[in-house]
């Protein structure tokens, strides 16, 4: 076929800087005439793709398949060799990775906003990630949002839409696609990590007892979840629920916490389900959700860390480190203390993992956004987390046959060993970017100045008191190779141990969000009752506390949170 290789003049449009993960916006910003053919490009101008193997899956949302065609067209104008394309546009962010490290492509072009709405009126993203399968790192997407700020104009070959509802391998101009099958590897990888064969008898067995109920929430993983839950693990179609991806998410929020996944919750609830579980729009996030048991992402990772090398084959040979991400809490810095790892505290966003993964540090990580993986890949990766619960939970009944260890049992046995930090995040959505100003630099100042080191305050509710010790600005160097990230979050700690932390989202397309995250530590002496203590309780005199050292009602002009997990 012949083509012809188009030059088009364009001029830069103002904030293509990509966030936490990727460059995120409203549909219609990426609809604009050029916008995303500039992004694209800039893509191409800062990383050398030419001759080489480009990834490109996403989550299915609007403006997917559109885009999908412009990349083709950009890329292999700019001599991309072979393109390996999910099928229908589909590949969840960690399906990606794992195509991007087994077929040992060049880099990958996901298309998602993760867990922002879709729709025309909602969010649409592009994000880079490099040859190891995890996100571009800061270096790289501070050279693309360079290059879109001088852009004058892009490369396009001249040819029809490519059918992308069709496997097989196809020619594009100079370019070959391979258009694959979106499930198939991924499904490989749980079953070369996972006792598939423990996780099935043990589902088989206490068929009555034990039920599963997976959430898609209209996101990508609904294929993966029939493929594993379903035809693999042998569990009822009915274990599934919302498992066919949407281009709007059936207009719902596909972030899996205790607000927007209440449908799971409340199903979990009525129909008396012990294992419940969710993944958000592009497949990295999970919630782990059993009846009257809610797992935070924090205490998560600390009990996958903890059982890992003993009841998960792909970590038989030994846990090699652990990592949480700042804001992320304290449990699995107790599990690696008992244990012997080291245990690396890194900036939010997953970006941050992969040096430590490449260099051998670390195997297991987490944030508490709901982000759970390994080195298995380099994104977090949300039904992993979720069979890892369940093959966690089949081994832990192995080692106990006569009773019952669900959820709940194995929260509660870990907190007696280990204590419990408990946790939460508070979001204020869509604040005045001005008012989120004003909060971080009065926090600035008084780290600066040393105003809020030695103030007692005491809650009103509560009668605790709480005592500050310290304040910073976290600032953060890759032991790997040396890079910088500096103002990454506020932090106050106080002389028990608790902290709270502040810090702007990245991953918003409209005004500014601001997080505030809790933590108190109680130690297993405490006994029982005060460990199984509910958690918005547990922080309710620190919660107090942090709002008025903040001055956070003024500045932002809320009186409540939008959401809080
Ligand atoms: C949020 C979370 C962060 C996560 C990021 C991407 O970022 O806090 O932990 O890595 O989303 O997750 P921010 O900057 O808005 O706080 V995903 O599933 O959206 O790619
Ligand atoms: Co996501």
């Amino acid at each position: 076929m012949s083509y012809k290789i188009q030059e088009i003049a364009t001029k830069p449009f103002d904030g293509q800087k990509p966030g936490t993960s990727g460059l995120r916006k409203r549909v219609k910003v990426f609809q604009q005439e050029h916008y995303t053919e500039n992004f694209v490009q800039a893509i191409f101008d800062s990383v050398d793709a030419k001759g080489q193997t480009i990834v490109i899956g996403g989550d299915g949302r609007y403006f997917s398949p559109e885009t999908v065609q412009t990349i083709l067209k950009i890329g292999s104008a700019n001599g991309v060799a072979k393109f390996i394309v999910g099928k229908d546009a589909i590949l969840s962010t960690p399906a990606a990775s794992n195509v991007i490290r087994k077929y040992k492509a060049y880099g990958g072009i996901l298309l998602t906003a993760s867990h922002n709405p879709g729709g025309p009126n909602a969010d649409f993203g592009i994000k880079y990630n490099v040859s190891n399968g995890g996100p571009a790192p800061e270096n790289v997407t501070d050279k693309i949002f360079e290059k879109t700020k001088t852009i004058s104009s892009y490369k396009l070959i001249d040819l029809p839409a490519l059918d992308l509802s069709k496997a097989g391998s196809f020619t594009f101009g100079p370019s070959k696609v391979e258009i694959i099958d979106s499930v198939k590897d991924y499904v490989e990888l749980l079953e070369s990590i996972f006792d598939f064969d423990l996780i099935k008898s043990f589902l088989l067995t206490n068929a009555d007892s034990f039920k599963v109920l997976f959430d898609g929430m209209h996101g990508v993983t609904g294929p993966y979840g029939r493929a594993i839950f379903v035809d693999t693990l042998g569990l009822p179609p009915s274990a599934v629920q919302n498992a066919v991806p949407l281009p709007d998410f059936g207009g719902g929020h596909p972030d899996p916490n205790l607000t927007y996944a209440h449908e799971l919750v409340e199903n979990v609830e009525s129909r008396n389900i012990q294992f419940g579980a969710a993944s958000d729009g592009d497949g990295d996030r999970n919630m782990i959700y059993g009846k009257g048991a809610f797992v935070t992402p924090s205490d998560s990772v600390a009990i996958i860390a903890d059982w890992a090398e003993e009841a998960i084959p792909y970590f038989k040979s030994g846990v090699k480190g652990v990592a949480r991400s700042m804001p992320t809490s304290k449990q699995i810095e107790y599990v690696a203390k008992k244990k012997g790892l080291n245990c690396y505290e890194v900036p939010t966003g997953w970006k941050f993992f992969g040096n430590l993964m490449d260099a051998g540090k670390l195997s297991i990580c987490g944030e508490e956004s709901f982000g759970t993986g390994s080195d298995h890949i380099r994104e977090k990766d949300g039904v992993w987390a979720i069979v890892a619960w369940l093959n966690i939970l089949a081994f832990a009944n192995k080692k106990s046959p006569n009773k019952l260890v669900g959820i709940t049992e194995l929260l509660q046995q870990h907190y007696e060993v280990y204590g419990r930090s408990f946790f939460s995040r508070y979001d204020y959505e869509e604040v005045s970017s001005e008012g989120a100003q004003k909060l971080v630099d009065a926090l600035n100042a008084h780290i600066t100045k040393g105003t809020l080191a030695g103030t007692t305050h005491k809650s009103a509710s509560t009668g605790q008191t709480f005592t500050v010790a310290d304040t910073l600005n976290f600032d953060y160097t890759d032991p790997v190779d040396g890079s910088v990230s500096k103002n990454q979050g506020q932090i106050v700690t106080f002389s028990d141990g608790s902290r709270v932390v502040f810090r702007l989202s990245g991953t918003g397309s409209q005004g500014a969000t601001v997080r505030m995250y809790v933590e108190r530590y109680v130690a297993p002496a405490a006994g029982a009752a005060e460990l199984a203590t509910e958690t918005a309780q547990g922080l309710k005199g620190l919660i107090e506390v942090a709002l008025e050292i903040s001055k956070l009602k003024e500045f932002l002009g809320r009186e409540k949170p939008t959401v809080i997990t």
